[in-house]
């Protein structure tokens, strides 16, 4: 396979004005007629040839240039491409008939069928699975699209922009024609053509203007779009207010389907969702689904400014259009329910998988440099450390200065596909910052280390903070450069206040109570001036930078006082996770000795196990009524094994996730009264009416990780209370909490909840997810075989990416039977990913790049042989895809 490398960019050599589309779907086959105005877009004379992508199911049927057809030696025809040439000077027209079969294409690119309906997925390069065409971002042109087909069977005919025209055919059928007003690249095109239901509602814009705000789904799943709607609503409102951006059509659709490869597409006036990130309702989905809607509706309708009025010029820059706005759907959500455990949230997944990502083979900066296939590059990287990037500028320009910096971003760019350097500039200019040095967070991968270390001089009453940054080598890149890190900081005085602050070089009068510390070399010093006292730093705050961060000298006992008394809600739960970081990688030390005792437990507990004055600790964040309880359940939950993982060179997963175990077990035993208190303190009333809101989800995030604690002892009687609690529960988020506290318990209880929750739900596919994934995720060792038992179970279809995502991205967590020491978790991937990838390349990528395949070198020798010898099963594959090829080819190296 073939590379493209982002330094070989060069324009196209035609643009395209008018796409002028007709689509005739048919049962057997989908004819497409496209009709496109080019312009001349090269230096000099004489016209260039045309190369137009196309793929090896997209049949030519006819191609003509300025209305006559071709002549054979006037084009040529491979199954990657069609190139035109002969071509007359100046703008020229161009007809292309083709031939395509939706209804066999299972990749789900293109044109394709889900539930009997047609659907289309372009982003990246779906287009040319469609029809020939210049299916890059930097193309953008008006389109004009006809779509017709039988009409009892496809009521609903949808595309972007205005309905123009409507109306009956011969024989049963119908048209519809769309015209989008909007100049656009082809990875926004979009069309629907079904048996649908609709939910309509209308939005008034700050200007006045009345907006038709339509979701289609099937009729069964109709009555739960009210959310969806409401998010919808939301998210209008709130780009108005914040950045002053207006949507800017009189329609805008969202069309909810169930086979999808990814969460939903934004196509301009046609947002395309996967349905579990549309339907909603309590008794069928958790807190967390509900929380996803609004967040996933958000983003995909603020890409209706960054990423469509404003696109993307190649594909390496994919972090502009998505760091920008997974940035802005973070705040939104922050706004709509609560910033501090959003934040923590957000943090949380990126050190768990981001930081994984960048220290593995897969490694890549968020602007990559190389790519076979472009999808595999829609990664937590691009998009969640993209993020943090933006989050960056706003932290340093201030919340004002961010606002002037998007003005002058769409002033200068709407209507155009730029760079990332576009947007920097803009950022840049609209404060006269210079933000050049920023440049290296796009090019450089891997999660820089920063170093910090504190001296107090009581005499001259300074508190020098010395910081120093590193970044570890990455795959094909050795040496790194210093990156410009923001590093949030406040002081804590004796008695828990924040002190004043005067930092040397910035005093300007005022005394604020954080100061944001630019680190731009390798090593730098910051002096605060009039510290009174010895003070406790409490660094990095807000997660300012997506770094990880040593603080020298920091001593347990100063970490219980920052999570009792930091303001800054991040750096309190910070510090409980950096107490429960230390225990945790001191007991695997111990664990992994085997000369200190028989088994895992007795070695862990002849370490010391897990000592009283952290108990105590997290006893204090557990009574205190006064916090937030999301934010209680996040400040008791233990870090992640994968962010573990990286500190652990040669770690044996199986022995790391025996010690969580232990841990958990041990505050369960040892916290039990208050876990008690905290479940009776937060459960519903009998009847009481569910409702998603932050306060109400935050009760039951805390009750639950309560139960999810408690289920650890394994004790009959709290079993007995999860089983009632799976039956009398009256929403989604409690029943599937009980049964997840079960899941690892072997018995007559977790069967039984088992059964009877499918049983309540055979009906609901999407509910069965849950239930497919929790039994897949079990920790119970020897579960393999009831996995595979799943992949016959007739709540399962390997055509469906949920399914698969459900099943097998949820075996991955599954330490003991993914990590099995005689390898079958290894085989049963591997095996699965070669069944996949001959129905879904996309999803077989996902399901390799997605596990520790990705992070062979992390693990202990034994594995890292049977990994090994995985990957290179799956690379022997005759007619293995691209997508799989990248992934699994990297891992080896
Ligand atoms: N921009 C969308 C990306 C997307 C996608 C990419 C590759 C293959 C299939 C896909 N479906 C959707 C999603 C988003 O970030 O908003
Ligand atoms: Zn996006």
């Amino acid at each position: 396979p073939q590379a493209v490398y982002r330094k070989d960019y060069k324009p196209p050599p035609y643009l395209i004005e008018r796409v002028h589309l007709t689509f005739v779907l048919n049962e057997d086959s989908t004819r497409v007629l496209s009709r496109l105005s080019f312009k001349p877009n090269y230096d000099g004379e004489a016209p260039p040839p045309l190369p137009l992508d196309g793929r090896k199911d997209v049949k030519l049927v006819a191609v003509k240039v300025a209305g006559e057809a071709l002549a054979a030696d006037s084009y040529e025809l491979t199954d990657k491409k069609l190139t035109l040439s002969g071509l007359p000077k100046g703008a020229f027209e161009v007809e292309i008939e083709t031939e395509i079969k939706p209804q066999e294409n299972t990749s789900l690119e293109g044109l394709y069928k889900s539930s009997g309906n047609f659907v289309t997925q372009c982003e990246a390069e779906g287009f040319r699975g469609i029809t020939f065409f210049l299916d890059r971002p930097d193309v953008m042109a008006k389109y004009t699209t006809r779509v017709e087909a039988a009409k009892e069977p496809y009521p609903v005919l949808l595309s972007n922009g205005n309905l123009l025209d409507s109306g009956d055919l011969p024989d049963g059928r119908h048209f519809a024609v769309w015209e989008d007003p909007f100049p656009k690249p082809c990875y926004l095109f979009a069309l629907v053509a079904g048996s649908l239901s609709l939910k309509e509602d209308t939005f008034t814009t700050r200007s006045g203007r009345s907006i038709t705000l339509r979701i289609y789904a099937e009729a069964k799943d109709i009555d739960k779009v009210g959310h969806a709607m409401r998010s919808l609503q939301k998210a209008m409102k709130w780009d108005e207010d914040v950045f002053g951006l207006e949507y800017d059509l009189d329609l805008f659709n969202i069309v909810a389907v169930s086979d999808f490869n990814m969460g939903a597409m934004e196509n301009k006036s046609l947002n395309i969702f996967n349905s579990r990130l549309v339907i909603a309702s309590p008794a069928t989905s958790s807190d967390l689904d509900f929380a996803r809607v609004e967040g996933v509706v958000a983003h995909e309708y603020f890409h209706n400014w960054t990423g469509n009025r404003v696109t993307c010029r190649d594909w390496f820059q994919l972090t502009l259009k998505e760091g920008l706005t997974v940035f802005r759907d973070q705040e939104f959500s922050a706004d709509m329910n609560s910033r501090a455990v959003k934040r923590i949230d957000d943090v949380t997944r990126l050190r768990t998988a981001q930081f994984a990502e960048d220290s593995g083979a897969m490694s890549h900066p968020i602007r990559p440099d190389k790519y076979i296939k472009m999808d595999n590059f829609y990664t937590l990287t691009v998009y969640e450390k993209g993020a943090e990037i933006v989050r960056m500028y706003n932290t340093l320009l201030g919340k004002e200065g961010f606002r002037k910096g998007m003005d002058l971003y769409f002033q200068r760019h709407d209507g155009q596909a730029v760079t990332c350097d576009d947007f920097r500039a803009a950022m840049a200019d609209a404060k006269g910052r210079d933000l050049s040095a920023f440049a290296a967070w796009y090019g450089q991968a891997g999660t820089p280390q920063v170093t910090v270390a504190g001296e107090y001089d009581a005499a001259a009453r300074t508190f020098t903070l010395s910081a120093s940054q590193r970044t570890p080598p990455t795959p094909g890149q050795s040496d790194k450069a210093p990156v410009p890190i923001p590093i949030a900081v406040g002081l804590l005085g004796a008695d828990g206040q924040e002190l004043p602050l005067h930092l040397k070089g910035h005093e300007n009068g005022a005394a604020p109570t954080t100061e944001v510390l630019l680190l731009e070399g390798a090593q730098q010093e910051f002096v605060f001036t009039e510290v009174s006292e010895r003070p406790v730093p409490s660094l990095l705050r807000g997660f300012s930078a997506p770094v990880k961060l040593e603080v020298e000298g920091q001593d347990e006992e100063q970490l219980r006082f920052l999570l009792a008394h930091d303001s800054d809600p991040f750096c309190r739960w910070e510090a409980g996770q950096r107490l429960l970081r230390s225990l945790l990688m001191a007991l695997y030390a111990a664990a992994a000795d085997t000369a200190k005792g028989e088994s895992v437990e007795e070695r862990v507990a002849g370490a010391g196990g897990v000592p009283e004055a952290l108990v105590g600790a997290l006893r204090a964040v557990l009574d205190d009524p006064s916090l937030d309880g999301a934010f209680v359940a996040a400040a008791i939950s233990l870090p992640s094994a994968s962010e573990l993982i990286d500190d652990i060179p040669g770690v044996d997963p199986v022995v790391l996730h025996d010690v969580r175990q232990y841990v958990a077990r041990q505050l369960a035993e040892q916290l039990r009264p208050e876990l008690e208190a905290a479940v009776k303190r937060t459960d519903s009333a009998p009847g009481e009416a569910y409702s998603p809101d932050a306060a109400s989800a935050a009760r039951r995030a805390l009750k639950n990780r309560a139960l999810y604690y408690l289920g650890e002892l394994g004790d009959a009687e709290v079993g007995a209370d999860l089983l009632r609690r799976t039956r009398e529960a009256t929403n989604m988020t409690d029943h599937i909490a009980a049964l997840a506290a079960l899941i690892d318990h072997p018995g007559a209880e977790r069967d039984t909840a088992l059964q009877e929750f499918y049983e309540a739900w055979k009906g609901e596919p999407l509910v069965l997810l849950k239930w497919i994934g929790i039994q897949a995720g079990a920790h119970v060792p020897g579960n393999l075989g009831a996995v595979k038992g799943l992949l016959g179970h007739p709540a399962f279809a390997l055509s469906n990416p949920n399914m698969c995502y459900a099943l097998f991205l949820s075996f991955l967590r599954s330490t003991p039977n993914f990590h099995a020491a005689d390898g079958s978790g290894y085989a049963f991937l591997a095996d699965s990913i070669l069944q996949v990838d001959k129905v879904n390349r996309q999803v077989a990528a996902r399901m390799t790049g997605s596990s520790a395949f990705t992070s062979v070198r992390k693990f202990d020798a034994r594995r890292q042989g049977l990994m090994r010898a995985q990957l290179q099963r799956i690379l022997a594959q005759d007619g293995l895809s691209e997508n799989v090829y990248e992934i699994a080819s990297s891992s080896l190296q």
